[in-house]
């Protein structure tokens, strides 16, 4: 069993696999290599029978030409299968610029999902206003979504919405990341890209650890809006409110507002409207008390502005959140808000069609 035995049998592995095509080949290669009574298992029976001396030398190559065939075999196995993709793909290539290919049918049109519908209503809206419309990403930090919305670290209020953290390394800037629980965050990239006096709302996608129900889902949608000049008001507040509903329900719809805590807003209020799925009269979407959350919102509070970079004692400003997606199920009726992300069909083809 010299050095040589091994080199000549590396040589003539690696050329007789070179020249297989199917996988079931490469494993008989393999098998006649490492298998049961392979060459090399049978070289490896053999060492007992060496000098100690020639063990040693004898044992490492042996080993070493081991791994070489399991390796090579990985590799022309993967190539196999890339090779097999490949041609695969080029079978069955579509020609799109061959028009029997585009032709659908006639009949099936596709539809706008009313979240859609309702979200460019309320954006046309609110640029006719001289609003901008911003948009932020979903993957927060600490600071945006909690600390600059006056919500630090052993605040209770952390509580109020449950977060999907990240188990991460805390960023460069020592903050951990999580899904944005609202779109609040987004006054905080507003304030800092900008200087007063501005304007914007910002619908999106928040996401809360929560169990879901006729009016809470895991994910959903909000849109916020946010107003900072000198001499802002509760009544430039009330003002905005109420165009929203009224433009998107073109009727009079009864709201209330009451008192609402929120950190990032001093006076902060709740707006509510008369469910209209039941009409006030009790179902699963209000929880049987007749009004439903939609709009929270207030004047947005010192500290708010101070992280954004602007100056309180000059400037203030208002912010609502509203709850986009119950606002769709009250002017469609929708008696379940978990049918928005159903994908189903037979729910989205109910609205306007392209
Ligand atoms: C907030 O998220 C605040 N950021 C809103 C805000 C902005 C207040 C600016 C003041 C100033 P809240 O957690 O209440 O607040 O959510 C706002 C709205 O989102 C609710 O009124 C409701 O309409 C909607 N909402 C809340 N949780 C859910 C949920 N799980 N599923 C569907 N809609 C929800």
């Amino acid at each position: 069993m010299s050095s040589l035995d091994f080199e000549a049998l590396k040589t003539e592995f690696i050329q007789k696999l070179s020249q297989l095509t199917k996988e079931a080949d490469v494993l008989n290669l393999k098998a006649d290599y490492l298998g049961k009574s392979g060459i090399i298992t049978e070289l490896l029976k053999k060492m007992k029978d060496l000098s100690p001396e020639d063990r040693k030398t004898v044992g490492p190559k042996a080993n070493e030409l081991k791994d070489i065939v399991n390796l090579e075999v990985q590799k022309k196995i993967d190539l196999l299968e890339v090779e097999a993709i490949n041609q695969k793909l080029a079978e069955n290539r579509i020609d799109i610029s061959y028009t029997e290919n585009l032709k659908v049918n006639s009949n099936s049109h596709g539809g706008y999902h009313p979240r859609t519908l309702v979200q460019q209503e309320i954006e046309d809206i609110f640029l006719s206003m001289g609003f901008d419309v911003l948009d932020g990403p979903h993957i927060e930090n600490e600071f945006t979504n909690f600390e600059a919305l006056n919500i630090p670290g052993d605040h209770p209020a952390r509580d109020m919405q449950d977060t999907f953290w990240f188990h991460d390394e805390k960023s460069p800037v020592g903050k951990k990341h999580l899904l944005r629980t609202h779109t609040s965050t987004i006054q905080v990239r507003g304030m800092l890209s900008r200087k007063p006096p501005f304007k914007f709302i910002a619908p999106g996608v928040v996401f809360r650890c929560e169990r879901t129900d006729a009016s809470h889902e895991m994910v959903f949608t909000q849109l916020e809006g946010m107003m900072v000049d000198e001499n802002i008001s509760v009544s430039h507040l009330i003002y905005f409110m109420k165009t929203i509903l009224k433009e998107i329900f073109k009727r009079d719809v009864e709201v209330r507002l009451r008192p609402g805590f929120f950190p990032f807003v001093e006076p902060g209020f709740e707006l509510d409207i008369r469910c209209l799925i039941c009409e006030g009269k009790g179902c699963s979407v209000c929880k049987h008390i007749g009004w439903v959350e939609l709009l929270p919102c207030g004047m947005v509070h010192p500290n708010v502005l101070k992280a954004g970079g602007i100056d309180p004692e000059k400037y203030n400003g208002f912010a609502f959140g509203l709850g986009l997606d119950r606002l769709v199920m009250m002017k469609y009726g929708i008696d379940d808000i978990r049918h928005l992300q159903s994908a189903d069909l037979r729910f989205n083809t109910q609205f306007k069609t392209y």
